[in-house]
């Protein structure tokens, strides 16, 4: 398998469990294949932050990346916690503010 089938697998992968989670993660994938301007809050070093990435990164859509430490407790600042009190990531933030958070 080349590099690219190997991120290909991984992508399908990632899609087919956001569409099994349901509604709330559908929904931003349906603003990514929209067009609509997302933030993507995450850390690279979390398999839960990058099946959100390779999902963005599959549906060909920009986004903004928005690095949160969470080794260092960076999801759970108070500017962090005011965004999304679960105090977790990865999030979404949609151009209006709204935040779709994990489940
Ligand atoms: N069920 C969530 C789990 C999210 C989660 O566990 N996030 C971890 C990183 S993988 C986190 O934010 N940890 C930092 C903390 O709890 O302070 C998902 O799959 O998206």
């Amino acid at each position: 398998m080349t590099s690219i089938q190997k991120i290909k697998s991984r992508a399908d992968t990632a899609v087919d469990w956001y569409i099994e989670q349901g509604a709330v993660h559908l929904y931003w994938v349906k603003c990514l294949l929209r067009g609509i301007d997302v933030k993507i809050y995450g850390d690279l070093i979390s398999g839960n932050c990058l099946k959100v990435k390779y999902v963005a990164d599959y549906l060909g859509h920009e986004y903004q990346w928005v690095t949160v430490d969470v080794v260092e407790g960076g999801a759970r600042t108070s500017e962090m916690l005011a965004k999304n009190p679960a105090g977790q990531v990865p999030f979404i933030e949609l151009h209006d503010g709204r935040i779709f958070g994990a489940v």
